[in-house]
């Protein structure tokens, strides 16, 4: 469950050197002879006390990834999203990298052994930092791999209607090469049809198409739900609703701002913008 730890995260500018440090209350010794025994122990700092570990969670298209971005940009977490591993993995051409595309190309969902494996050998060089996943944990068997090593902090699901997110998807638009994400309407191209950053040709995925998302959508509410009810049993699950990631973004980032001051409740919460 969640410590009385203090939280540390990156700070917004970058650098390394300044730690932000919140709820020290509980840390502190009760009494004279717990100071005195704090005083002639030497001090360990247990940095995985320290740390901050949050997952956000949605249908395809919810705005995961948008979100995430703007969550590690202003609170220093490092972001790390499956998708983005799945596709380097898939562009490297390696053996994994195969078996991968032929189940992303299918819009199903990855072998849960290979998605695990992945994510947690990524999480383990990343051992030392506040971290948010997008994607990941997807499954209730990937929910309790990642439970045997990391505690989450904070779990965001993301409500998102099903109409909106065919709008949004239709209009999605990928380089391939980076995997920079384009809306038409939301954050479109400088020119139409072309990176910002390359001027490479834009493409869209064949799982955004409307009759491939429709099955992406009932498969990802079938296998949600238990890692959905886990994450609501520890306490730790927020949920938010709405069409527009611009009004949800301002919930998201006042609870953030607070959970990093204040010690959770036991109950789950839901916002609706
Ligand atoms: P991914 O890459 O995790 P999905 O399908 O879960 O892919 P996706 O498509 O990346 O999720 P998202 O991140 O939730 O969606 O949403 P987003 O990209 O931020 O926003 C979607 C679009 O809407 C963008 O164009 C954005 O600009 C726009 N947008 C956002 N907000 C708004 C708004 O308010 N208004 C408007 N108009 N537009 C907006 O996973 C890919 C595949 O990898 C495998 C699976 O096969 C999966 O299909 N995979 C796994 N398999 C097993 N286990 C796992 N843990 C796996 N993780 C990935
Ligand atoms: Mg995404």
């Amino acid at each position: 469950m969640y410590t009385d730890s203090w939280l540390c995260v990156k700070p917004v500018d970058g650098t390394d050197n300044a730690e932000i440090d919140f709820g020290t209350t509980s840390l502190k010794p009760r009494n004279t002879q717990q100071r005195q025994q704090q005083q002639q122990q030497p001090v360990i700092e247990d940095d995985m006390a320290k740390l901050f570990r949050a997952a956000i969670m949605g249908p395809p298209g919810s705005g995961k990834g948008t979100i995430s971005k703007r969550i590690a940009q202003s609170f220093g977490l490092l972001y790390l999203s499956s998708g983005h591993y799945l596709r380097e993995s898939m562009a490297a051409k390696t053996e994994a990298g195969v078996l991968v595309k032929s189940y992303v190309e299918r819009s199903m969902l990855v072998p849960d052994h290979v998605m695990t494996g992945l994510m947690l050998s990524r999480l383990e060089q990343v051992s030392g930092h506040s971290w948010l996943l997008d994607g990941f944990p997807r499954t209730l068997s990937q929910a309790q791999a990642l439970n045997n090593l990391y505690q989450l902090d904070l779990v965001i699901s993301l409500n998102i209607p099903y109409e909106t997110l065919r709008e949004r998807l239709s209009d999605r638009w990928i380089h391939p090469a980076s995997g920079r994400v384009y809306n038409l309407g939301f954050n479109p191209p400088q020119a139409q049809g072309k990176d910002d950053i390359t001027g490479e040709p834009l493409i869209q995925h064949d799982d955004d198409k409307p009759e491939a998302l429709m099955a992406r959508l009932r498969h990802y509410k079938d296998v949600a739900k238990p890692v959905i009810d886990l994450y609501k049993s520890q306490g730790v699950l927020h949920s938010f609703s709405g069409t527009d990631t611009d009004r949800i973004w301002p919930y998201i980032n006042s609870l953030l701002s607070t959970k990093m001051h204040t010690q959770p409740s036991d109950t789950c919460h839901t916002h609706t913008p």
